[in-house]
């Protein structure tokens, strides 16, 4: 006889199955089983790098070769990384209409590869470098390159210090098309699947207050406790490659271990 699901796990997935315009919102955590390193918490990348000196606009104009000594290793962990059973149960989501799009924190760039169409990507994106200096732009790939015998990179345009790439540090303000993209989404949302994110984080941190305080369900995904899980329909403790796809497979009428896509 097989067993009864999971009661969270049942109950999201009736909220999904009935909702029109999903939205999923992401971090970090989408992309552990990626071997992607989240940012907080055990064996995240502050337990061993300073988040001023590596992810804020004043650590990086003060020296940006620690920022680049850093970043240099996350982008080969990028280029190796493969888009995980959560990014492909996201994507398939989209595909059968019951998410409308992903917000993302991440700037990994899995969810396209796994095949999501619709994607706001809220803190930019790896793959572009940009002088702050003349604004001439680079592939990421060219720079990467160069960073063996050039640290910091220096821009070939103007010979400056200061190439950063388009991901967005603290105190920098967010992509504005991205920004209002994501709130016309929050905005009009019937569900919002949280996943992999602490929401420490703001302006991305607010983004789920205007689902929330529309009465949109809310459902959770996530491995250890969140500030809004107390607001959540649904609360998933647990990994969000293993979560998703049974999600996947009950929205999907079929209680079974078949795979998801
Ligand atoms: C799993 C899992 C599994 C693990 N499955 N889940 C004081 C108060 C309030 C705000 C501020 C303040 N002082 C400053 C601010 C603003 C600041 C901010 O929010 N700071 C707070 C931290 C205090 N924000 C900014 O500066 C933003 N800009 C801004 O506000 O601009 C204003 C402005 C306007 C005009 C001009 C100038 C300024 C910018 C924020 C940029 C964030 N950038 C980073 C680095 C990107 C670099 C890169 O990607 O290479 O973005 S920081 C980092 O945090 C990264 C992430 O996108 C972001 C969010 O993290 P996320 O995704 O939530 O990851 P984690 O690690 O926190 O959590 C992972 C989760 O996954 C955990 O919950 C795990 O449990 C879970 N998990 N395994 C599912 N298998
Ligand atoms: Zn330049």
């Amino acid at each position: 006889m097989r067993a009864a699901p999971d009661p969270p796990l049942a109950q999201a997935a009736g909220l999904l199955a009935r909702s029109r315009r999903g939205l999923a919102f992401t971090g970090a955590g989408v992309s552990a089983e990626s071997g992607i390193s989240t940012f907080r918490g055990e064996g995240g990348l502050w337990s061993k790098y300073d988040p001023v000196q590596t992810a804020s606009l004043a650590g990086f104009l003060a020296d940006p070769a620690v920022y680049w000594r850093v970043s240099q290793d996350r982008w080969q962990t990028y280029r190796r990384a493969e888009p995980n059973p959560a990014h492909l149960a996201l994507a398939g989501l989209e595909a059968t209409g019951h998410l409308t799009a992903v917000v993302t924190q991440n700037t990994d760039g899995l969810h396209r590869r796994a095949g999501s169409r619709h994607i706001v990507e809220l803190h930019g994106e790896g793959g572009r470098v940009r002088c702050l200096d003349c604004g001439a732009e680079e592939p990421r790939a060219e720079v990467q390159a160069r960073l063996s015998t050039e640290l910091p990179p220096l821009c070939r345009r103007c010979d400056g210090r200061h190439l950063k790439p388009t991901v967005v540090f603290f105190g920098e303000g967010l992509p504005a098309a991205a920004l209002s993209a994501a709130i016309e989404l929050a905005s009009s949302c019937d569900l919002l699947l949280i996943v992999g994110t602490s929401l420490t984080v703001s302006p991305a941190a607010t983004l789920p207050a205007l689902a929330v305080r529309r009465g949109v369900p809310v459902v959770m995904v996530n491995p250890e406790p969140t500030p809004l899980d107390s607001w959540a329909d649904a609360v998933l403790r647990g990994p969000a490659g293993t979560i998703l796809p049974a999600l996947t497979r009950l929205v999907r009428g079929r209680g079974d271990s078949s795979p998801v896509l």
